[in-house]
């Protein structure tokens, strides 16, 4: 099968990281042919270096990648195309699809929510206004009513042979010399491992002042983010790449911005995940560790329901003290009521509760059919 995969990158690296990872699944696992048509290959370029901005068609990790022009020109449609967050086709390309024979399955892959609704709305057909097309709404989730969740069928195996040891040689420990992290070692330390990745969030200031005045240190480390005024204020300096600042018991550490598959070991590495929107959001639920949610905020406040939907998934099964820490903090975290001192502490007194769920909450998720295959299913049955 031949499959085109559009990808039109609105803001931030969420559109591409998910189309990214699928593309290369697809490819690298399933043996498949992929085209993926990119709008801006810069964006790109920060999480697969290999991408040359300047190039109109390049091969990657087995993917054919395409810049996605304005003018786009003619293509032949592959067997199946993959509209993404509904980013609208070029005109030219649906009028190929409807003349192809036989005509292409078209998936709209939608954004990721744990909203019962989205049960529901999952492989729904939406007929086009006036082409003979049928566009089918493909959206993640987190039950087997959904279209699952990415994840590489090497992924856990992987993540379990990089933490195979804490000794200095570890795996764990090259990567994070590597990323020049020297005040990570030894790991031995009651140190509190932290990566830090959200969009500016008023939120930071007290969390930052809360482990820097906690009875344990943390060591944080954040990648560029939209969040750096917020940490150069905190820090009271200007942060580069490199730079770490200390503040009472809180080392800050400005880390480059990594590839991919690096950002998955980046919190593999950690006690403490903070990720954002949807795809840091899952990969760091795969990284079986505590984990909070800096989602992306919605018009009306629309985002409170989606994270009380998750929270309820993730809670379900934990005793009351615990989840309802959980609670708290993650909506503090997304500008529901401030991060106090006492309201930190309180969660991270639940930290080995948090870890041992987090574990359960991973394993359940591995049981379930990764959205890859279920998508292959779904165009397979439709061809
Ligand atoms: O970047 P995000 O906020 O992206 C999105 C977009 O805003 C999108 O429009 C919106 O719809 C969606 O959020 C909800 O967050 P996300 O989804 O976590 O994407 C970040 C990607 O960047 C993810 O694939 C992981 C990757 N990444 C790296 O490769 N290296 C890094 O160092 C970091 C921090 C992230």
């Amino acid at each position: 099968m031949r499959w085109d995969i559009f990808c039109k990158v609105v803001d931030n690296f969420g559109d591409i990281g998910v189309c990214w990872r699928l593309a290369r699944q697809l490819a690298g696992e399933h043996g498949l042919a992929v085209r993926l048509w990119v709008d801006d290959l810069a964006a790109f370029r920060q999480l697969c270096p290999e991408i040359r901005a300047d190039r109109s068609e390049q091969t990657a990790m087995g993917v054919d990648v395409r810049r996605w022009e304005q003018n786009f020109a003619d293509a032949a449609p592959g067997d199946v195309v993959v509209e993404t967050f509904a980013c609208r086709l070029p005109d030219t390309f649906e009028s190929a699809m409807a003349q192809r024979d036989p005509r292409p399955v078209w998936i709209n892959l939608d954004h990721l929510s744990a909203e019962a609704w989205v049960a529901d709305y999952h492989a729904r057909p939406s007929p086009h206004p006036r082409l003979p097309l049928t566009k089918y709404f493909f959206f993640p989730g987190f039950t087997e009513q959904t279209g699952g969740l990415l994840r590489e069928n090497t992924l856990e195996r992987e993540r379990q042979s990089f933490l195979a040891t804490t000794a200095r040689e570890s795996a764990r420990a090259r990567f994070l010399t590597r990323l020049g992290v020297p005040d990570a070692m030894p790991f031995d330390t009651d140190t509190l491992l932290v990566s830090l990745f959200s969009y500016e969030n008023a939120a930071l200031a007290d969390l930052l002042d809360a482990w820097s005045r906690g009875d344990r240190p943390v060591l944080c480390l954040a990648p560029p983010a939209r969040n750096q005024p917020d940490l150069e204020r905190f820090a009271q300096r200007r942060l580069r790449v490199g730079d770490a600042a200390r503040i009472g018991r809180l080392t800050l550490r400005l880390i480059p911005f990594l590839p991919q598959p690096d950002y998955d070991r980046l919190l593999w590495s950690c006690d403490i995940n903070f990720a954002r929107g949807e795809d840091s959001f899952v990969r760091a639920q795969w990284a079986a560790r505590p984990m909070l949610w800096h989602i992306y905020a919605q018009k009306e406040n629309a985002h409170h329901a989606k994270l009380s939907a998750f929270l309820d998934a993730w809670c379900a099964g934990l005793p009351d003290p615990p989840a309802a820490a959980m609670r708290a903090l993650s909506f503090a975290w997304n500008g529901v009521g401030p991060i106090t001192g006492e309201l930190w502490e309180r969660w991270r007194g639940f930290f080995p509760a948090f870890h041992e769920h987090a574990e359960k909450w991973q394993k359940k998720l591995m049981k379930q059919q990764d959205l890859c295959s279920r998508l292959m299913q779904f165009c397979r049955s439709g061809l």
